[in-house]
């Protein structure tokens, strides 16, 4: 049996593969057994998604602006679900959705979106670059949930979207197929009747 040594220094003799990938997880083997044509663990895959750190949603009529949290990251083929002021449980309950693991949501303590009628939206990357939008506009009479029916197509065209009461709502859930475009905005509702505006939300979708 070949010796060799750990991290401690200590002589240990070098096990079948089994106990080497054990001593491995325990953290006993240092570098110098992995560079030693020993077969090493294959690296972890990197982290999916979409580091949105620091982006910008921007409402026109009326002007708003979010800026995304650092750390802020959409999952491929995921969601991020803008609530206007509520917590995701709140959001959860009103919308009668649980958002699936895919879905970040965030709560932007009522400072966006402010939905009464008119607004559109433009997404911008951390350094300014416009990603998408701007986006048609609500309905002037508001009410309504607006949902992008692929990535792929303009979000400045009404056909590009479906509009209906915003009952229909799909927060986390809901986009097209897509052709891999990256980040776009997926969908844009207001809640209707006494106080529910505070479940207002804006709907990101990585298309990847
Ligand atoms: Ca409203
Ligand atoms: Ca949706």
């Amino acid at each position: 049996m070949e010796l060799g040594h750990d991290r401690l220094g200590e002589r240990i003799a070098l096990a079948p593969v089994h106990r080497i990938r054990r001593r491995r997880q325990l953290g006993l083997l240092g570098a110098r057994h992995r560079d030693r044509g020993q077969r090493v663990a294959p690296a972890p895959p990197p982290p999916t998604g979409t580091d949105v750190s620091n982006w910008r949603v921007v409402q026109a009529n009326s002007s708003y602006t979010f800026t995304l949290p650092a750390g802020t990251a959409i999952p491929d083929h995921g969601y991020l679900v803008i609530g206007r002021n509520a917590s995701k449980a709140a959001f959860e309950a009103y919308w009668n959705v649980a958002l699936p693991p895919n879905a970040v949501y965030l709560d932007a303590g009522d400072s966006m979106p402010v939905i009464n009628g008119d607004e559109n939206f433009t997404l911008y990357d951390a350094t300014g670059r416009k990603v998408d939008g701007r986006t048609v506009s609500m309905s002037s009479a508001a009410g309504r949930s607006y949902q992008r029916t692929n990535p792929c197509l303009s979000a400045s065209k009404a056909s590009s979207w479906t509009s209906g009461p915003d009952s229909g709502a799909t927060p986390g859930s809901g986009a097209g197929s897509g052709c891999a475009k990256g980040i776009v905005i997926n969908e844009f509702s207001d809640a209707s009747g006494t106080g529910n505006y505070v479940y207002e939300f804006i709907e990101l979708h990585n298309d990847r």
